[in-house]
Formats: structure tokens, sequence, C-alpha cells
């Protein structure tokens, strides 16, 4: 039981008990950051959802609220209330000022006047913005409707947000007709368009027929009443399969700040737009940067290799349902993502609590690589380093492993960086050459162990949540090969950075498969870095400054808590230059109520 106790996270948002899965609607509004969460607030599986509430003035240390924000009580959200996201509005009063009175809708044109001008102040930045929530509901017949809800008095009684009202006219769209019912999910945060004074949304689908996922775009002027953009798509990708939880926002290319609101769509410095969706067949999160065209009001990715479902992920472990938020308070782009369980079901149930949200994650555009995203854990996290430990400047041998002394516990966040290593390896013959086991013919992913093992530039990482005889430890490690990474491409060097869960425990019935990817290393980098968090059960890599992030979850059975050590290991056959490790620990958030 103290085993179980053991895996729950210190400073990591959970729930009280349960289960958890996506972020819905977070936001900033009166001096606090807004979290709500898919509940299962019975059991610790998916099931019936509600909307779980937490605030917080740090994005770190969070309060749970109550009651839930919203719960399934009306015909159309019966089997849950699904997810949704917020958009700030300038709303308009119906005359009686509060409570259930706040509506969306401009219906006459003197409304109509004091909307435009309300969002005249809004960009001015001196209206009162109200955070409305559009989410989807599953009906009392399983179709996939969407709703609007708005706090119940956000003035002056429930600065909080305590209290939300879902409007009468819901639910304000059904699926179109080319859809199934059960393919219409996960409205995004609008934009206002300025051209056409217009409010926009995306909801995420597929075509069956054609397995293509779609991004279907909708246009309302109050709100309320929405209908499909004539040409239907803001983008599709064939071959993709559903597209849940799609996201879509402008990202500035260069200068300061780095993030922008969801409504901005020129930029001096340049702007590009990132479209993200989850991708239901195969659970994971895929990013695609391009062009959006406010004529067309169509989306195009940069480069046709790298569109949506064969290009990046956010994360390349297990991180899902991800839904970006713009703060305005630090004018950033924040992340959030439900990191599941990769135990059992059962275990799960005997646990008593199964999903975890990642740490929020700043993303803006990389300069270097002028094509990816950076994510980056929020700078927030600082405020619960209690102890440091720092070493400089040492050589790992062939086969060496180093222990960090007084690194005792299973609440990190690390940073190592090791000199690039480099062999003068030219075009092949490949495999038969001396470089060691350098050269690779093909692409190899972590997932390639048996070869893995051990080669001329790799592995070589860090363990965490290693018992002290190392049987159980989560591996993070750098890879360099001269490989080429399809069939067409040239041979080059190649690095892979791995989360590797093959001796992460001694329990039997839970993943031990080995997570990862490719990390851009320019040429003109010669230091290879990770930062780690480690929290109990949650390991969070984030390779090269944040170009390639891997998210795992690890269940020792011995490595737990203050037996659980850090090592740092080279079982490259060349030697490898660690430059610098810090090493913080960190404190507990210990999630309370509020009150
Ligand atoms: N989770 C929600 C859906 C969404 C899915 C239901 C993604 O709205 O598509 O709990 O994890």
């Amino acid at each position: 039981e103290s085993a179980w106790e053991s895996l729950r996270t210190a400073f990591h948002f959970q729930p009280p008990n349960n289960w958890m899965n996506d972020p819905n609607a977070p936001l900033f509004y009166n001096g606090w950051y807004h979290l709500f969460y898919q509940y299962n607030p019975k059991e610790a599986y998916w099931g019936l959802i509600s909307w779980g509430h937490a605030v917080s003035k740090d994005l770190i240390h969070w309060l749970y609220v109550e009651p839930f924000a919203m719960v399934p009580d009306q015909w159309y959200d019966e089997n849950g209330v699904w997810t949704g996201s917020a958009t700030m509005l300038p709303l308009l009063l119906d005359g009686r000022g509060r409570g259930p009175s706040i509506t969306a809708a401009a219906t006459t044109s003197l409304e109509k006047e004091e909307q435009k001008r309300r969002w005249q102040q809004r960009r001015e930045g001196d209206a009162q913005l109200i955070p409305g929530i559009m989410y989807t509901g599953s009906t009392n017949d399983s179709w996939q409707v969407q709703s609007l809800a708005f706090p119940s008095d956000p003035w002056e009684e429930d600065g909080l947000l305590v209290q939300w009202e879902k409007v009468a006219d819901n639910p304000v769209l059904f699926p179109p007709d080319f859809i199934n019912v059960t393919d219409f999910r996960d409205p995004t945060t609008a934009w206002w368009d300025d051209k056409r004074s217009l409010w926009m949304m995306v909801i995420g689908s597929h075509l069956r027929p054609t397995h293509t996922g779609i991004a279907l775009l909708y246009q309302s002027a109050d709100f309320l009443n929405w209908e499909l953009v004539p040409h239907k798509f803001l983008h599709l990708t064939q071959g993709t399969g559903m597209w849940e939880c799609v996201d879509f926002y402008p990202i500035p290319t260069s200068g300061e700040p780095r993030g922008l609101d969801t409504s901005v769509s020129e930029w001096a410095g340049g702007v590009k737009h990132v479209l993200k969706a989850s991708m239901d067949d195969t659970k994971l999160d895929f990013y695609t940067i391009g062009h959006y065209d406010t004529e067309s009001l169509t989306f195009t990715p940069d480069e046709e290799e790298l569109d949506l479902g064969s290009g990046f992920r956010y994360d390349w472990g297990r991180y899902y349902a991800s839904k970006t938020f713009y703060d305005p308070l630090l004018q950033r782009r924040i992340l959030f993502g439900w990191v599941n369980e990769s135990d059992t079901r059962d275990d799960d149930i005997i646990k008593g609590w199964s999903g975890v949200q990642s740490i929020p994650r700043q993303v803006w555009f990389d300069n270097l690589t002028q094509n990816s995203l950076i994510q980056w854990p929020i700078e927030e996290i600082k405020s619960l380093y209690n102890r440091t430990i720092s070493l400089t400047s040492f050589t790992l041998e062939s086969g060496g492993i180093f222990k960090v002394e007084e690194a005792q516990g299973a609440q990190w966040d690390i940073t190592v960086s090791f000199t690039k290593p480099t062999l003068h390896v030219e075009q092949g013959p490949f495999m038969d050459d001396d470089s060691g086991g350098a050269v690779a013919p093909f692409f190899m992913g972590c997932n390639q162990n048996e070869i893995l093992s051990r080669g001329a530039l790799g592995p070589f990482g860090v363990s965490v949540l290693s018992s002290e005889d190392l049987q159980e430890q989560t591996r993070i490690y750098f890879y360099r090969l001269f490989m080429q990474e399809n069939s067409t491409s040239n041979p080059s060097w190649k690095t892979l950075v791995c989360n590797d869960l093959s001796r992460s425990t001694m329990a039997s019935h839970v993943d031990n498969g080995t997570y990862g990817g490719l990390v851009t290393v320019l040429q003109d980098e010669d230091e290879l870095m990770l930062r780690i968090l480690v929290d109990h059960s949650i390991v969070e890599t984030f390779a090269q400054g944040g170009r390639t992030v891997i998210t795992t979850r690890s269940y020792p059975t011995i490595a737990l808590d203050r037996l659980a050590n850090i090592y740092l290991f080279n079982d490259a056959s060349t030697s490898i230059e660690v430059r610098s490790l810090t090493v913080h620990e960190l404190s507990d958030i210990n999630i309370h109520y509020i009150n």
C-alpha cells in the first residue's frame, strides 16, 4: 500500500482521487489561473465525465474548487460534459446586468454597435473580458453537440468563477450531415476575425470512408449562432483518422513577446500559426507550423513533409489531448497535456487514481531550427527548488557509471550538459567499418534496444528512480548515429533521445517500452543538453533546450522516495565529457481545497 502512495505525484496537478483525462479551458481571469479537467469523480477509470476545477496564482500551486464547474445534468450532456475551451469575450449584458441574464448574443442593431465598441475597447486593453466556455456534450442518445456556458456572476460575488451556467439556447451546434454524429467534438478557443467582424472556431472530426482527419471551421457574429464556413475545412490530412482536441494559435517568429493572443493574425516581427490535433488512432499529439490565410480561410503547412500526422509531435512519450492558452499576464503561450497511466486498470483501481497533468510548458517558435516549437517548463517551477547539487567538468569513461551523492529522492529538476561527441565517419559502407556501431544503414528509433545497447556514441545519459543496485532504473539517454533518415536522404549524424523504461520496474504488468525520437542538433552546437523533471511516477525529458520532449511513467517497486537515486552513465565505447550537472530537489505542492 505504501508503494502505491509513493507513486502519487508531489508537484504535478492531480485531482483528489479517481480518474482525470483532458485539460479543459485553461484561462487567466481576475488574478487567477484556472484549470478545468475531464473528471470521473466516482471511479479511477473513464466513465461519466464532469468538469473538475482548480485555480492557481502561479500555475504550479493549485487549489481545488468545489463544486464541479459542470456536471452532466441536461439532455444534451447527460452522457458526459466533454472537452471544451475558453474564449475571453467582451460580453454584453441584457440590461439586468448579472447572473443568468448574461447573454453572448447581440441581437438588436444597437447591441451590435455596443458589441463593436466593446471589441474596440478589448483591443485597446481596457474592456472587461469574461470567459465563455464552448464544450462538447454527449447527449442522452450519444450525439456530440456543442454547448456554451458562462460564469454566473464574474463581477463581484464570484470572482473565482465557481458557478457556471449553461445558456438557454444550448446546444448551439449539431454535427453537419456529412459526418457521423459521434465524430464532432472538442471546440477550440475562438479567435476574432477583424476583417469580417466574426468569431471563428474549429471542431475536429474525420471523413470515415477515406479516413481523413479534418478541422471544421465555424463562424459567428454573436458567439451564439454558428455556421460552417462554406469551404468547410481549415485543414485536412488523409489517413490520420479522427482529430480530437484540435488547437490552433498564432506564434510570433521573432522578438518579444514569444506568445500572442489567439486572435492576432498579423504581427510586426512575423507570425505563423500552429495547428495541433490529438490523433485518436494513435493517441498522439501532432502539430504542424504553417500559414493561416485570412482571405481564403485555409491553413497551409510550411513544409509538406511536416504536415499534421507525419511531422512533429509535442511529445514522444505518453502525452495527449493537450491544450494551450494565452497568458495575458506574462504574455506567453502555455501548454497543458494529459499524461495517462501506463499501468493496468486494476492497478489504478487499487491506487484509487489515474491521470496526471504535465507541468505547464511555455511554447514558442524555435528561431534556430526555424521549423519547430520549443517547449519548456514554466519559470514558476523554480519556486519549488529547495536544495541544489552542482558539479562541473568531468569525464565519464566508456562503461562508466557515476552516482550523484546526496541525491536520494523522487522529486527533481535535473539539467545536464555533455560535450557533443563525434567520430569521423563519412559515407558508407555501413555497419562493417570501424565506427564501433555508430553507423546505421537506415533510421533507427529508441525502441530498437538490441542495437542501441552499446555503440560508439551512445547510449549515455542519466538514470533516475534508480535503486542502489541499479536493478530498477529509468534511463534517459542520447545516442548519436550516422544514418539515413529515410531511403532517399543522405546519411548524416543524427541524435536520438530516449526514455527507456525497460528496467524501470520489477512489476511485470506495466509498460516497459522505450520512447523517444530524433532531436535536432545544429552543426555549430557543441553540447547535448537534457533537462529532466522527475516526480515519483512521471519523468519528463526536455532535450536540447526543449526541441524534443518525452514524457513517460515509471512504477518502481524498490526505488521509491528516499530509495531512489540519480546516476550518470556512459554505455558508449568512447568516453563522454560532462560539462555541468545541476540537480534541484523540488518541494511538494500539497493541493487542498480552497477555504
Ligand atoms: N476526451 C474527451 C473527448 C475528447 C477525448 C472525453 C480526448 O471530448 O475527444 O473525455 O481524450
